[in-house]
């Protein structure tokens, strides 16, 4: 049962809740108890894109409304409340895609700088993975060096932002079930940012004002989120930074230490996050961080930018979203750290409580009263180290209003697409069969992606009883970005977890495996990792011929983030079953509404859902697995049976 009134369910972030309000530092939580949000925004139906409104359309009044009062209940335009639902719903996934666009565009141009030796400090870790992409891509490999092969990945890759016409490359990787779909239903997309300025341009005040065309392009600009610009970054990150494998480390405020010098690095996109995990650990900066009194120096992540680290160095992860300034308030952070994305300007007011620095480092994000000092790609090393520096000589600064938080878990990360698949089948024969095999006889009943953010306006980690009540019920978990922290914090990502949470038949699969039944699979961008799961689970047989066929589905139960849409819009476009918590934000017009929860399931074999309880959404989702399942021919679930010598000579008998 979701407690409403209650903050968090994590008792570090209550306790720094508590000493937010002690210290007068006001976070997130107070100030969302004084800003109630736009009961006519929060519904889609206000229109704030021209300059005769906004435009705020109230919903019918009675339960029957007349044709007249209908025919008022529009903006100055004309607009219906379909057309600005529908608007409103296409900007926000506009907005996600060029994020993740922009975040692949920017990896795109440092892989490329790599390649050509430009970037020192820099190296291509994945040869394999490279040389899988060049394979896939038609880049010539014979006897070129692997730098040689990057360019022209990095280049190809790089004119897919600004493609006009064809298709994207990677919606090859899909079912070719699922890519006629798409050709069929004029989906497919041409170019990542072309279908965000298309975008922007149909939503612009007399253009695009039928919401079934507004809605279709919605899916064409979230494939391009999907299969586009969140692809290329996760394709490349791997091959730059190393493709995750399972990694022990730990998670929460608790990670913080009252000795060292605590440096967070927050955000989203890892360049600079790498270079510093490793300058963190030379012995010239560790002799710095001693010569101002601290026993070393301690780098913890915060939001999608810790993912990264995490699954590729083990670097701890201090919190998810909602606890960005709750570290602060621990007085024990000397530097915060930051990138792009999910980053509160509230920092800036937090951190002047205290004696933190708020060090903005990247060209496009820049934050009124925190520190500039840009990273440099080409300059790596000496960027991270100017950064590491400038937090050290912040240490003696560090009062005596210092609490952390007891609070730290053990968890395995490292779970990237590549992986489960050496895991489940091995080096030889790596191959998700085992898995299908799992579904098929109905030890694992399926598979969900539970993903996406906090918001204040439900009680923080909450949602995370979705991902207990799926594992109970014998659904395998992927997760990612802040929900997967929440998981973590909660203890579901050790193998032990199976045996104390997951249901028989789940906790049997991941015992002879050896996995937790909860998955972490890395920061939001590398839910594209989950796409190229359903794909190999389809392209592996037995379980039909689209991702839409499969016994899978997805949420994102505390999402805050017009990404968050975008991801949403890319599965349920890809064939998924998608929910969605808080509040859904098309309200305002059932037509919308219904067009995205029923019509879209006839069309793409995927749709949206909203629910808010957890437990309940769990059971939606789980449904939809049956329904697959069923449709399958396995909802009887078939106990694979070993046969014995004399067990098969009777049976050749028969
Ligand atoms: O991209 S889950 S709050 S940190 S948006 Fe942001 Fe949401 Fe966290 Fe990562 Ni994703």
């Amino acid at each position: 049962m979701v407690e409403k009134e209650k903050k968090s369910i994590d008792q570090a972030t209550i306790e720094m809740i508590e000493k937010a309000a002690q210290d007068g530092a006001r976070v997130v939580f107070k100030r969302a108890e004084t800003i109630r949000p736009c009961p006519i925004g929060a519904i889609g139906n206000c229109c704030s894109i021209c300059n005769m409104g906004p435009c705020r359309v109230m919903l019918p009044k009675g339960k029957k409304e007349t044709a007249e009062e209908r025919r008022k209940r529009v903006g100055v335009c004309g607009a219906t409340p379909e057309t600005i639902a529908a608007r409103n719903f296409v900007r926000m996934i506009a907005a996600g895609t060029a994020s993740h666009g922009d975040h692949g565009r920017e990896v795109t141009n440092i892989f490329l700088a790599v390649a050509k030796g430009e970037a020192p400090g820099y190296e291509i870790k994945d040869e394999q993975k490279l040389l899988q992409l060049a394979l896939d891509l038609g880049v010539k490999i014979g006897d070129r060096s692997n730098n040689e092969i990057a360019v022209d990945i990095g280049e190809i890759l790089l004119s897919e932002f600004g493609k006009q016409e064809g298709e994207l490359l990677f919606l090859k990787r899909a079912p070719l079930k699922r890519q006629e779909l798409w050709r069929q239903l004029g989906v497919a997309p041409r170019g990542i940012d072309r279908e965000v300025v298309e975008a922007m341009h149909r939503t612009h005040m007399g253009t695009d004002q039928d919401y079934h065309s507004l809605l279709r392009h919605g899916v064409k600009i979230a494939l391009a989120d999907g299969w586009g610009g969140s692809m290329i970054a996760t394709e490349l990150q791997d091959i730059l930074f190393g493709t995750p494998s399972p990694v022990a480390s730990q998670i929460n405020l608790g990670v913080l230490k009252e000795d060292e010098v605590n440096i967070i690095i927050h955000g989203h996109e890892p360049y600079l996050a790498e270079i510093l995990a490793v300058v963190s650990q030379d012995p010239e900066i560790i002799e710095y961080a001693k010569s101002k009194g601290a026993k070393g120096i301690n780098l913890g992540g915060m939001c999608c930018t810790a993912n990264e680290i995490l699954m590729r160095h083990g670097i701890p992860t201090v919190g998810n979203f909602l606890q960005q300034e709750l570290a602060i308030v621990t007085g024990a952070v000397e530097a915060i750290v930051v990138d792009v994305q999910c980053i509160m300007q509230g920092l800036a007011d937090t951190a002047n409580c205290y004696h933190t620095k708020l060090i903005t480092t990247d060209r496009r994000a820049h934050i009124e009263g925190a520190t500039h000092m840009e990273f440099d790609e080409h300059k790596a090393i000496e960027s991270a180290k100017a950064i590491l520096r400038a937090a050290i000589d912040n240490f003696p600064n560090r009062g005596e209003n210092v609490r952390i938080p007891d609070y730290k878990t053990d968890l395995i990360a490292g779970f990237s697409h590549e992986t489960i698949n050496y895991l489940l089948g091995g080096v030889f024969r790596a191959s998700y069969r085992p898995l299908n095999d799992n579904i098929i006889n109905g030890r694992i009943r399926g598979v969900a992606g539970v993903v996406g953010c906090n918001n204040p306006r439900i009680t923080h980690d909450v949602q995370l009883e979705m991902v207990k009540e799926l594992i109970k019920n014998d659904v395998l978990v992927l997760q990612t970005g802040c929900m997967a922290m929440a998981s973590a914090k909660a203890g579901l990502m050790v193998p032990e977890a199976a045996v104390e949470y997951a249901g028989e038949g789940l906790a049997s699969v991941c015992e002879a495996v050896g996995i937790p039944p909860v998955l972490h699979m890395g920061a939001c961008i590398d839910n594209t990792r989950i796409l190229m799961a359903a794909t190999a689970m389809v392209k592996d047989g037995g379980l039909g011929d689209d991702i839409s066929d499969l016994p899978v589905a997805g949420a994102a139960p505390e999402w805050m983030s017009e990404k968050a849409i975008a991801i949403g819009q890319y599965f349920v476009g890809s064939g998924v079953l998608t929910v969605f918590g808080v509040n859904w934000p098309t309200v305002g017009s059932k037509k919308v509404t219904d067009f995205l929860f029923k019509d879209f399931e006839e069309m793409y074999g995927g749709m949206w859902a909203f629910e808010i309880d957890p437990i309940k959404a769990a059971h939606l989702m789980i449904a939809h697995i049956d329904k697959k399942r069923k449709a399958l021919g396995i909802d009887k679930a078939r106990e694979r049976v070993l046969y014995d010598m004399a067990m098969r000579r009777e049976l050749e008998a028969v």
